[in-house]
């Protein structure tokens, strides 16, 4: 998987794809990446963009084959994202058929209604992430800025309404956490994790995660794992903070940026926060799903 000719490409156009918010890059492949044959032992992680995925398939590539060789991979082709295809990256669903592990550990950001369909038949587990919207929104504006994979992000103030209208890629952050709330009732393999709940103590959501993937280590293997994976680490190290990818432009934000809960504070307004909370209680009354903006 090369980076390089990425660079020269213009970014990318955003259009109404099925209702939802898409670019060609997450489009062009996709009857193949709706074929795409799962097996029964593979692990999907799925999230909106920017809640936590990288950190949680790191999480998943140390429990499962722990500090090999692997680690000098770059993460992205140890858990490829599904239905990325672009010139310079290729297509991720030959990137997960090439894959040798066992399991398979597969990113993805489709809401649920667009994930293909032989992951239900073959009963994978799934973890999806979810990130309080205020966070996710900042996380997501500073990610646009700097990846030219993603459309124009233009100003902050058009950018939050964005998104609030459900109009960044891969569409309706409220819809995502929502879809992927509601498959929880009716698919027992999906296992909802809050970023927040990550941040406030990574053990014992490793502990969970253990747990639903029916796994046990040594509690000295748990705290190895607890260490690598903290923000620190994981963004020195680069085979997992994506410094090897030429469109990301580290000079405008780096991919690893804060990793905290509650930074959007330092972005709203006040009369922006009042705007957004009152549009946020219209659109997400299932009480059943809280997020906590600060811990
Ligand atoms: S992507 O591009 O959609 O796959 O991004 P994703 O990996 O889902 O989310 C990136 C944000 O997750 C933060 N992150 C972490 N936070 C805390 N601890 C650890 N270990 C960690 N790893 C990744 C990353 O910094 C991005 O959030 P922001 O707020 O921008 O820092």
């Amino acid at each position: 998987m090369s980076s390089a000719p990425g660079k020269l490409l213009p970014r990318p156009e955003i259009f109404d794809f099925q209702g939802v918010s898409m670019t060609r890059f997450f489009t062009d492949n996709w009857e193949n990446v709706q074929n795409f044959q799962a097996k029964p032992g593979d692990i999907l992680v799925a999230t909106y963009p920017k809640a936590g995925n990288t950190w949680v398939s790191y999480i998943l590539d140390l429990l499962y084959f722990g500090q090999t060789e692997r680690q000098t991979i770059p993460i992205f082709e140890r858990v490829p994202l599904l239905e990325l295809t672009s010139p310079g990256f290729g297509s991720g669903k030959d990137a997960v058929d090439k894959l040798p592990t066992s399991p398979r550990v597969i990113k993805t950001h489709l809401p649920v209604q667009f994930v293909p369909k032989s992951f239900w038949e073959q009963n994978c587990r799934i973890i999806y992430v979810a990130r309080n919207a205020k966070d996710n929104v900042v996380s997501y504006f500073h990610f646009d800025r700097m990846n030219r994979m993603q459309p124009e992000p233009g100003g902050w103030s058009s950018y939050v309404h964005r998104f609030m209208e459900g109009k960044l890629m891969f569409g309706s952050w409220y819809d995502h956490v929502n879809g992927w709330w509601k498959k929880k009732q009716t698919y027992p393999n999906l296992h909802y994790v809050f970023y927040e709940d990550l941040v406030e103590d990574t053990g014992r959501e490793i502990e969970k995660l253990c747990c639903f993937l029916g796994l046990s280590r040594s509690d000295e293997e748990k705290k190895r794992i607890i260490d690598r994976s903290q923000f620190d680490n994981m963004k020195k190290d680069d085979m997992v903070n994506y410094s090897s990818i030429a469109v990301m432009d580290f000079k405008i934000s780096p991919f690893m940026r804060k990793g905290k809960v509650g930074d959007w504070r330092n972005h709203f307004s006040e009369a922006q926060s009042l705007q957004f909370d009152e549009d946020y209680r219209k659109k997400m009354t299932d009480v059943t799903l809280q997020f906590r903006c600060d811990i």
